[in-house]
């Protein structure tokens, strides 16, 4: 069955396939970067889908070829450490709204899913790939940690020897690494993707809602105790990171298309 709804805002399109609910992060132009606008408006939408009683599951996928390519770097590269942390508050209160969601939540990883991107994966509760989807967490190449969560989730996901080679390397995984890690739980041919999701998806709304909500409930009291407080921790520690002499040269190098210096430390 096709889709049906149409889209909200720009940057985010939602829609609605039955009792599934299809979001879509739409700024390809910049690889779907998220900015502080798209964190706002995905705030809004998920919002919405919270009070739909009509959902049974909700899958999250990018346009074009990225899922998302992060945080944006443009945005990122002037910010204060005190803007840093504001910055870091706002994108934990939006991916724990997602996390939050009493439906299941699967990301169908179509592409780039880097930096803020991996992190917007790792709240979904089902992370599925197309065999072109990468994945990274490349923060450290830029001078920073990463912000919207990764030091957190990602250790509660995949091993923490995986976790830690994974930050502190920033190297780039392809699909099929990423299922070995245990990061997704399935690789499916690029084309097939969406179509997969909504296989998926509908198994799941097809059981009993309230025992699915609960089932999610259940699953989650061990990975969510303490979240918060560490989500915290990980955004003073990242706002450290800001106005250093390696970030203001990694970030600007990306802006102005420039090689980057070697760091330096400070
Ligand atoms: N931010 C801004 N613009 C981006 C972007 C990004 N993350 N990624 C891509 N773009 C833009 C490019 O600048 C380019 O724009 P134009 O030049 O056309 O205006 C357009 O998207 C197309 O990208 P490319 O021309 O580079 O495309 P390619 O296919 O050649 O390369 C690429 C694709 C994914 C390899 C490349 O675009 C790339 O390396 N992108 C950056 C990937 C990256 O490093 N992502 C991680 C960002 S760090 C925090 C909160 C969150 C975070 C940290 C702190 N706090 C609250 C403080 C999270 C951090 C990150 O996500």
């Amino acid at each position: 069955m096709p889709p049906k709804g149409k889209a909200l805002q720009n940057t985010i399109v939602f829609e609605k396939s039955g009792h599934i609910g299809i979001l879509t992060i739409n700024r390809p132009e910049a690889l779907n970067a998220i900015n502080s606008d798209l964190l706002d408006k995905l705030f809004e939408q998920i919002t919405v889908i919270a009070a739909d009683k009509e959902l049974r599951c909700l899958i999250m996928t990018g346009s074009g070829k990225a899922f998302v390519a992060g945080a944006d770097i443009g945005e990122m590269s002037g910010l204060s450490r005190e803007q840093s942390y504001q910055f870091g508050i706002k994108g934990h209160k939006t991916f724990c709204a997602i996390e939050a969601l009493d439906i299941p939540v699967i990301a169908a990883v179509n592409g780039y899913a880097l930096g803020g991107g991996c992190e917007l994966a790792l709240c979904a509760d089902i992370r599925i790939a197309s065999e072109r989807a990468k994945f990274a967490q490349p923060e450290v190449s830029l001078g920073i940690t990463p912000g919207f969560g990764g030091t957190q989730r990602l250790v509660r996901t995949i091993s923490q020897a995986n976790a830690m080679e994974m930050i502190m390397t920033g190297r780039t995984y392809s699909a099929q690494e990423a299922f070995e890690m245990g990061l997704v739980s399935r690789v499916v041919p690029g084309d097939a993707l969406m179509d997969e999701a909504m296989k998926l998806a509908s198994a799941i709304a097809a059981n009993a809602p309230v025992a699915v909500r609960a089932s999610k409930k259940a699953m989650r009291i061990k990975y969510d105790r303490f979240l918060h407080a560490d989500l915290e921790a990980e955004a003073r520690l990242f706002s450290s990171c800001f106005e250093t002499e390696d970030q203001r040269m990694a970030m600007g190098a990306f802006v102005s298309k420039s090689p980057k210096s070697e760091f330096i430390g400070k």
